[in-house]
């Protein structure tokens, strides 16, 4: 089995490499951090492939694909997981810039990876195409404005590929994961550390390997099942009730 990893440098796509890894899979892992992907090579052998790859780029991502090396280029599953929340400001004082990134990393990124590698899959009549959504995606939260609407987009375009993917032998599936501790926090408040410590701070959230061994139970159901979508959070983590402003 071929899995292509986007954003396998960290968190949960480092993960999912590993894991699949370990089942004797070969894996394409994909990220901008190339020094990371070698390292993960150095420790994960022969069986995974690094590749620098930056999602937004729309050429990138066709070349990426369709220079595979032939003991890579038919992949089985494609896990689309490279992304980033931005800032936790509120719409009227958020960065449209940061907005911008999250849209061409979150959606449009995505979009590329699955059009460069559908065809190959539908062609073989076999392939799956897991996509890590979020349950930012669903329910909002202040400040999860362009974050939770790029992933909205991720958890219905995920549904619209299976609408269209029927009869060919692709699968599809969404994973919309809550509160993890990976380099996501980091990121979204721009290298703080302290910050992103604190969101975790006292509670005990969803690891990397929850999420990986979630992706790898969906992608080993038998041919026939196909799972939709799959929520899942801390025991710590719930929703907000809804807000109202009195007086
Ligand atoms: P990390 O920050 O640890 O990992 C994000 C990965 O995405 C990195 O490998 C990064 O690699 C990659 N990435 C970011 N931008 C690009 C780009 N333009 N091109 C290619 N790769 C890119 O965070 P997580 O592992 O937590 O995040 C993985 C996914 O899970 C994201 O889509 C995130 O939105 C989602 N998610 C995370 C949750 C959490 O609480 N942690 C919860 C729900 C969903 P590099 O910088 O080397 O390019
Ligand atoms: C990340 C999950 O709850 O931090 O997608 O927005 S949350």
């Amino acid at each position: 089995m071929i899995i292509f990893v986007t954003g396998a440098s960290s968190g949960f796509g480092a993960a999912i490499a590993r894991r699949f890894i370990a089942d004797g899979a070969r894996v394409v892992a994909t990220a901008r951090r190339l020094d990371r992907l070698q390292q993960l090579r150095q420790d994960l052998g022969p069986g995974l492939l690094p590749l620098e790859l930056d999602v937004r780029d729309r050429a990138a991502v066709e070349g990426c694909v369709a220079g595979l090396p032939p003991d890579f280029a038919e992949v089985d599953v494609l896990v689309n997981n490279a992304g980033l929340a931005l800032g936790l400001e509120p719409a009227h004082r958020a960065d449209l810039d940061q907005w911008e990134r999250m849209v061409d990393t979150n959606i449009k990124g995505l979009m590329y990876c699955t059009r460069a590698l559908l065809p190959g899959m539908v062609a073989r009549n076999r392939g799956h195409v897991v996509n890590i959504g979020s349950v930012a995606g669903e329910w909002p939260y202040p400040g999860g404005n362009a974050y939770g609407g790029s992933k909205a987009f991720v958890r219905q375009f995920s549904l619209n590929l299976k609408a269209d993917l029927i009869g060919t032998g692709v699968r599809v599936s969404e994973v919309e994961p809550g509160m993890a501790d990976t380099e996501f926090s980091l990121v979204r408040f721009d290298g703080d550390a302290d910050r992103a410590k604190a969101v975790y701070t006292g509670i005990q959230p969803l690891t990397a390997q929850d999420i990986a061994d979630t992706v790898h139970w969906i992608v080993s159901r038998p041919a026939h099942v196909n799972i939709n979508t799959i929520s899942l959070m801390p025991a710590c983590q719930a929703f907000s009730p809804f807000a109202v402003k009195r007086g």
